[in-house]
C-alpha cells in the first residue's frame, strides 16, 4: 500500500464549471484517485475553491456585486456540480478560508524570512483613469511569445507562458480601454532564474520517461527561454494581505497562493479526519500527483515547485499529467461567451446520466492534443457502446438468469477450452487496465474496460444459451455461470470509471449488500467471483438511449448562443451621408400584401411573390427563404419599394423590393405596419 496526494486544478470561483473542466481535469483525477483506493492505497484527494485574483474582481464588476459575494455564490454551485458528478474529493476547500489564508501568510513570511525574495521597486503598469495598477487580467496585449492579442498580464492562454504585465505588446487597460503608464510600486519577487538548473535537472533529466510530452515540451520551452524573476505579490484590494511591513494594500500573486491551496485543502481535510497533515505533504513516500489543464503547466511545473523548494521540507510532485484543452463542437469552450456545457444545466436536460458524460469525456478526452466534443459522439458513444456493448450484455445475464434459474448463479459443469479461455483472458484485464491508469492514459484504459464487456458479448453470442436451453441445460449452467462472473468482474472494474453505474450493477448483481465483494486482485486471480446459488437480483436497463430529438434540443441551445454572441459582437453600420428632402420624395414606399408565395427553383434563399400592391398586383423576387416558409406568409402585409427600377433575378422579372431587417435571432423580419393598412398606402 502507498501513500497518494493527489490534487485537481482549484475551478476559478468567476462560473459555473462545463465540460472541458470535466475532462480535462477532474474526471481522470476522479478515475485515478477512485482506481488507487480500490487497490487499498491511502489517498488525500484535495481540490478548493479558487477565490482570488482578477477574474472574481472582474465579475464581480460585471455582476454589479461583491468578489464575496460572486465566490459565494460560484463556490457552491462548483461544489454542489462536483458533488453530482461523483467526483470523491476527500476535501473541497476554498481559498477565502480562514485556514487558507494562514497556511498562505505563513508560508509566504517564512519565505521572506529566510530571505527567498527579492524586494523591488519596480514600474508596473497603471491606468491614471481608473486609478489602479493593472495586474494580471487588467490588461490584455499581444504576447511577446506567440503573438496571441489577447494574452493576459501574467499569462497567455494561447502558448501557456507566464510573464509580467510590462512584457506585453500594446497592452490596453481590461477596465477603460486606455494605454497604461507605467508607475513605481514595491513588490517581492521569488528569483525564479535560481531554480533554472536544478529544474532543468528535476524535469527534463528526472522525467524525461515518465512526465508526458505535452507537459515536459512546454518545460523545456520555459526553461530554454531562461526564467526571471516572477513578483509573487499584487497591487489589489481583493484577496490574502501581504504579511509584512510596507504590504498595505498589496495582496499575495493569485498564483502564489493558490498552489498553497491544496495544503490548506488537506490541512482542513486532516483536521477533520484526525490524520497528519504533514505525512501527505513532507513525507518522502508519499506521491504527490497534479490534475490540471495545459494552461497551468508552467504553475504546477516551475513556480509552485520553486517555493516548494524554496521553503524545503515539501516533497515535489511525481507527475503532473497534464490534459490539452477540450473544444466543443469545434470551437474554443468560453465562459464569457457562455461556448459551454454547463454540468448544472446537463443534470437537467439528462438527469442521472453522469456516467454518460463521464465516459464520453474520457473516451474523447484532450489527452495528448486539443479534442472536440460533439453532441453526436456523444450520442454514439452512448447509445453504440453503453447501450449496446455493456448494458446489452448485462441484460442478457441478469435476463437469463432470472428465466432459467429464478435469479440463482447456476452450478458450473465441466469447463470446456472456450470457458478457460474467456476466464483466463478476463483474468489479464485487470492488469492490462492498472497498465494503462497508472500512466494515466484514461481513455485506453476505459476502451479496454469496454473489452471486457464485448468478451461477455461475444462468448454468449458464441455460446448461445438460449438455443442450447432444452438440448443441453447443464451446458447452459456452465455457460451462465461464466457469463455471471464476467459481469461482476465488469462491476469491480468499472467503478472508477462509471461509479454509478457500478454501484447500479451492484445492486442488480445484489453484491456489497452481502459478503461478496470483491477486488481487482480478485478479479486478477479467481475463478469464482460471485459463487452458484447466490440470488441475484431483477433486470433493469443500465443505460437509455439517447434520441436525436434529444441531441437536437443541445444543438438548438448552442446555435441559439452563437446568434446571440453574434449579435452581441455585432458592429452597427454608422450612418450614411445626409440626404436632401428631394431625394427622400424620390422613394415610393407602400404597404401592400403578399398574395401568393413560392421558392424559386434552385435558389436557397430566394422566393417569388405575387403583392397586391393597392396600384396594382405585381412580382417581387425576395431574398427570405431560409426565414420564412411560402405558406407562412400568404396575407402578410409588407413595405414596399414599388418604384425601384425592375430587375432579373434568377430568370424572374423583379418588380420592387421589401423592406426586411435583421432580428436577433439570427432571421428576417418584415417592415409591417402593427395594424391592418389599406393596400397601397404610402409609407412617408
Ligand atoms: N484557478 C484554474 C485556471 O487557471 C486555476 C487553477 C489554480 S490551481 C492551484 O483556470
Ligand atoms: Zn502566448
Amino acid at each position: 500500500m502507498s501513500r497518494y496526494t493527489i490534487t485537481a486544478a482549484l475551478p476559478y470561483t468567476n462560473g459555473p464549471v462545463h465540460i472541458g473542466h470535466l475532462a480535462g481535469v477532474y474526471v481522470p483525477a476522479d478515475i485515478y484517485a477512485r482506481f488507487l483506493r480500490q487497490k487499498g492505497n491511502d489517498v488525500a484527494f484535495v481540490c478548493g475553491s479558487d477565490e482570488h485574483g482578477v477574474p472574481i474582481t472582474l465579475k464581480a464588476k460585471k455582476e454589479g456585486i461583491t468578489p464575496q459575494e460572486v465566490v459565494d455564490k460560484y463556490h457552491a454551485i462548483i461544489k454542489k456540480s462536483f458533488q453530482d458528478f461523483g467526483i470523491t474529493f476527500d476535501n473541497y476547500s476554498r481559498t477565502s478560508a480562514p485556514i487558507h489564508h494562514e497556511t498562505a501568510s505563513e508560508f509566504f513570511k517564512e519565505l521572506y524570512e529566510n530571505g527567498k525574495f527579492i524586494e523591488k521597486v519596480d514600474e508596473q503598469l497603471y491606468d491614471a483613469e481608473a486609478d489602479q495598477f493593472l495586474a494580471d487580467r487588467f490588461v490584455i496585449g499581444t504576447c511577446p511569445k506567440c503573438g496571441n492579442e489577447e494574452s493576459y498580464g501574467d499569462q497567455c492562454e494561447n502558448c501557456g507562458t507566464s510573464h509580467n504585465g510590462t512584457d506585453l505588446i500594446n497592452p490596453k487597460s481590461a477596465i477603460t480601454g486606455n494605454v497604461p503608464s507605467l508607475k513605481q510600486t514595491k513588490h517581492w519577487f521569488l528569483p525564479l532564474d535560481k531554480y533554472e538548473p536544478w529544474l532543468r535537472e528535476w524535469i527534463v533529466e528526472g522525467h524525461k520517461n515518465d512526465w508526458k510530452s505535452n507537459v515536459l515540451g512546454q518545460v523545456k520551452s520555459w526553461l530554454d527561454d531562461g526564467l526571471r524573476p516572477r513578483a509573487v505579490t499584487r497591487d489589489l484590494d481583493w484577496g490574502i494581505p501581504v504579511p509584512l511591513e510596507g504590504g498595505e494594500g498589496k495582496v499575495l500573486y493569485v498564483w502564489f497562493d493558490a498552489p498553497i491551496g491544496y495544503i490548506s485543502s488537506t490541512k482542513e481535510w486532516a483536521t477533520e479526519t484526525g490524520k497528519d497533515w504533514e505525512l501527505y505533504w513532507k513525507d518522502k513516500g508519499t506521491k504527490l500527483v497534479h490534475f490540471i489543464g495545459k494552461d497551468n503547466i508552467v504553475f504546477h511545473c516551475i513556480i509552485f515547485p520553486a517555493m516548494l523548494k524554496a521553503q524545503g521540507e515539501y516533497i515535489l510532485p511525481e507527475n503532473v499529467p497534464a490534459n490539452e484543452f477540450l473544444n466543443l463542437e469545434g470551437a474554443k469552450i468560453s465562459t464569457s461567451k457562455n461556448w459551454a456545457v454547463w454540468l448544472h444545466e446537463y443534470l437537467e436536460d439528462f438527469p442521472e446520466k453522469q456516467d454518460v458524460l463521464r465516459y464520453a469525456l474520457t473516451a474523447n478526452a484532450p489527452e495528448t492534443k486539443d479534442n472536440d466534443f460533439t453532441w453526436k459522439d456523444f450520442q454514439t458513444r452512448n447509445n453504440s457502446e453503453l447501450v449496446a456493448i455493456f448494458g446489452n450484455f448485462i441484460n442478457r445475464v441478469v435476463v437469463l438468469t432470472n428465466k432459467y434459474y429464478n435469479g440463482q448463479v447456476p452450478v458450473a459443469g465441466d469447463f470446456s477450452q472456450v470457458d478457460e479461455e474467456t476466464l483466463e483472458k478476463l483474468k489479464e484485464y485487470p492488469g492490462i487496465i492498472t497498465n494503462s491508469v497508472e500512466r494515466y492514459r484514461f481513455r485506453e484504459a476505459t476502451s479496454e474496460l469496454m473489452n471486457v464487456a464485448r468478451l461477455g458479448n461475444k462468448y454468449l453470442a458464441d455460446e448461445e444459451p438460449w438455443k442450447q436451453i432444452k438440448g443441453n441445460p447443464e451446458r447452459v449452467q456452465t455457460i451462465m455461470n461464466v457469463a455471471v462472473q464476467i459481469a461482476t468482474a465488469l462491476s469491480v472494474l468499472s467503478e472508477p470509471f462509471l461509479p454509478f453505474t457500478s454501484t447500479k450493477l451492484k445492486g442488480i448483481l445484489n453484491i456489497g449488500l452481502s459478503e461478496v465483494e470483491n477486488s481487482w486482485e480478485d478479479v486478477a486471480s479467481k475463478r469464482v467471483l460471485l459463487p452458484s446459488g447466490h440470488q441475484i437480483g431483477k433486470a433493469e436497463l443500465l443505460f437509455a438511449k439517447i434520441e436525436d430529438a434529444e441531441i437536437q434540443v443541445q444543438l438548438d441551445k448552442l446555435e441559439a448562443t452563437k446568434l446571440a454572441n453574434e449579435n452581441a459582437s455585432k458592429v452597427i453600420e454608422p450612418q450614411k451621408e445626409i440626404i436632401e428632402f428631394e431625394d427622400f420624395t424620390k422613394l415610393d414606399i407602400r404597404i401592400g400584401t403578399i398574395l401568393e408565395a413560392e421558392k424559386v427553383p434552385k435558389t436557397k434563399k430566394l422566393l417569388k411573390l405575387k403583392v397586391d400592391v393597392g396600384i396594382d398586383t405585381r412580382t417581387i423576387v425576395s431574398g427570405i427563404a431560409e426565414s420564412f416558409k411560402p405558406a407562412d406568409i400568404i396575407g402578410q402585409q409588407v413595405s414596399i419599394l414599388v418604384n425601384l427600377a425592375p430587375r432579373k433575378i434568377r430568370g424572374v422579372e423583379s418588380q420592387g423590393m421589401i423592406l426586411m431587417t435583421d432580428t436577433t435571432d439570427g432571421k428576417l423580419a418584415f417592415v409591417a405596419p402593427e395594424r391592418e393598412v389599406k393596400n397601397g398606402e404610402s409609407v412617408s
